[in-house]
């Protein structure tokens, strides 16, 4: 508890010294479960790289910046901007891909949306954003509503009292520049798509509503399910009913003085499972609200270096995925685009999929989910961070917590991780094991991780020593013998011993080639280099490794990266998927099909 207090106090000392997110409300779970009103679709918008409609010219917030839209004539008043002239983008949607000359861009977007809205009494109105990357700065009919920094997570605004009967004009600026405090900082390896990038939607609520819920298998039992129901405000006495009326749970409660209503109940409960991934119509209703999800139940555990899923080991056939639409390679925007990845992953045969480096968007997880596909889910807390800052903990924590807050009743989500690759030092170590403890508090229920790097003990003897394996669950690094190191013959010379015992994940292993390009084995960026990478290694794996309780090479489909710049190779991609930007799958893919075939 008192850590938690102290992570508090950092936390809002730092926002208020960030002043970068600012105004949020806390979440509400499960928005496409309410009643929604869609404010997708074409919106005006032009870039302003000096962020002239934001700062005066003495770089002061400007009070009378573009979210103002003011409505002159430009004749007898002037004005330096105009939405109404301004050509349009889809919203959700990345302005790289949306428009030719802002590909590289990186800098502020304005964007404007007018939209009918009606007050309605006795229930409150909130503004949703699904994602928007990185900093976004909000306002509704000329006033600001709030900020948000972070371009993974969700994030909504209670603008009940700025709303308006008939028109209303949303303007949005969201600013994706690198800098070195932000979280992913400067560099990164993968595309910085800007813009608002999720669903953007007025979530309509009674005036007490169910703000969040927790409904999961009591910590320790496969037949008691626990809930915990929590309205928002924090008034007693409010009743709260939970019902899974196939399992003929129908219980009522009270709240608490907290707001809060807790549940508990025995009951003959079908497990989730990547072969049996069922999930329960849960109902949640309280005085005036309702709302329904689909839930599954299930247990994750270590017991010494095995993973247990409902108490029995499991291999992880997984692979590592970045949120880039197949074909046309641009931040995905559809569910569609989702399950093409997703269907993918299935065809190599997977149970698990390592959704890197960066929370997915929430019908990605809710679409795994249904097929039976474990998730890791990670924060982009890559590289090099600002460890020592404390305004750069509070944006990493903070984002933790929404993508805890957002997916915490996705039974198939098994992994929080909090990092990738990060260089080993003090203020690291502070920083990270800050987040595991973190995490761990608030949901007691996964397992938490990290992708470590190698440290070897001697050039053909490789490890993994990392102070962090005190504070996490699965030890996972990141290999790249065969690619960063060395080359393939590489991988039969060497042998591992990792001394932890607690289960080890590969993280990543892999390696660049371009569908199509062919020849001898020993020739690197060809499909048969790649292929020989994934036997030798699969080999070791089995051969010259401690058990390993799963594995997520890297990656499932060449994707964009402003780092990749060899032409006629990678050509502003990175190629280690085992299937192109194209969909066409390469020699690799069937090497880790077979081998997974083997691992059923
Ligand atoms: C890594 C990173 C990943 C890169 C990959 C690569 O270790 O975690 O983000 O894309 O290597 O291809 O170099």
């Amino acid at each position: 508890m008192k850590k938690i207090l102290i992570l508090a106090a950092l936390l809002s000392a730092s926002l208020a010294y960030g002043q970068r997110t600012e105004g949020l409300d806390p979440l509400i779970q499960h928005v496409y479960g309410r009643e929604i009103r869609s404010l997708n679709g074409y919106w005006n918008y032009f870039a302003d790289p000096l962020e002239t409609g934001y700062y005066d010219y003495r770089r002061r917030p400007d009070p009378n910046g573009f979210f103002k839209d003011k409505q002159v004539d430009n004749v007898t008043a002037w004005k330096e901007y105009d939405f109404d002239l301004s050509p349009v983008m889809a919203v959700p949607g990345d302005w790289n891909t949306q428009v030719y000359q802002l590909f590289h861009y990186e800098g502020m977007v304005w964007l404007r949306h007018k939209f009918p809205a009606v007050r309605e009494a006795g229930k409150r109105q909130y503004l949703y954003f699904g994602a928007s990357n990185y900093l976004t700065h909000v306002f509704l009919n000329g006033e600001h509503v709030g900020d948000h920094e972070g371009g993974y997570t969700p994030f909504n605004f209670d603008v009940t009292d700025l709303l308006r009967d008939g028109e209303n004009t949303l303007v949005v600026a969201v600013d994706n520049k690198r800098l070195p405090e932000r979280v992913p900082t400067i560099i990164c390896d993968w595309f910085n798509y800007g813009g608002i990038t999720r669903d953007v939607m007025l979530v309509s609520v009674p005036e007490r509503f169910v703000e969040s819920y927790t409904v999961r298998l009591k910590p320790g039992t496969t037949d008691t399910v626990e809930a915990v129901v929590r309205m928002n405000g924090k008034e007693a006495g409010q009743h709260v009913g939970f019902a899974i009326p196939e399992l003929k749970i129908d219980l009522r409660g009270t709240t608490d003085a907290d707001g809060v209503a807790r549940f508990e109940k025995r009951a003959r409960i079908g497990l989730w499972s990547p072969e049996s991934p069922k999930l329960y119509a849960v109902e949640i209703a309280s005085d005036d609200d309702r709302v329904e999800d689909e839930i599954g139940f299930r247990t994750i555990e270590t017991r010494g270096r095995e993973i247990l899923l409902n108490g029995k080991p499991i291999f992880l056939r997984g692979i590592s995925i970045h949120e880039e639409a197949a074909f046309r390679n641009g931040r995905i925007a559809k569910v569609e685009e989702d399950r093409t990845l997703l269907g993918w992953a299935r065809e190599l045969g997977c149970n698990y999929v390592r959704l890197a480096h960066y929370p997915h968007n929430e019908q990605m997880v809710r679409e795994a989910e249904r097929m039976g596909l474990l998730v890791w889910s990670e924060i982009p807390v890559y590289w090099t961070i600002l460890w020592e800052r404390e305004d750069v903990y509070a944006n990493a924590l903070n984002q933790l917590d929404e993508m805890i807050e957002r997916d915490q009743n996705r039974c198939n989500v098994i992994i929080w991780s909090i990092a990738n690759e990060t260089p080993h030092g003090d203020a690291r170590d502070r920083f990270l094991s800050s987040l595991a403890a973190y995490a761990r508090e608030k949901d007691p229920t996964r397992l938490i991780s990290m992708a470590m790097e190698r440290n070897d003990k001697s050039p053909e003897v490789l490890s993994v020593q990392d102070n962090m394996n005190e504070y996490v669950d699965i030890i996972s690094l990141n290999e790249y013998v065969g690619w960063y190191d060395g080359t393939n013959e590489k991988i039969d010379r060497v042998r591992w011993e990792i001394d932890y015992e607690k289960p080890v994940m590969i993280s990543e292993f892999g390696g660049g080639a371009p569908y199509g390009k062919r020849g001898e084995a020993t020739e690197i960026w060809t499909e048969e280099y790649q292929a020989d990478l994934y036997r030798k290694t699969l080999r070791m794996i089995e051969e010259r490794m401690p058990p390993v309780s799963g594995i997520s090479p890297w990656v499932l489909k060449d994707f964009r990266s402003a780092r990749r710049l060899l032409p006629q190779t990678q050509d502003g991609f990175n190629r280690k998927g085992v299937i192109s930007d194209r969909g066409e799958r390469k020699q690799a893919f069937y090497v880790l099909q077979d081998y997974y075939k083997t691992k059923r």
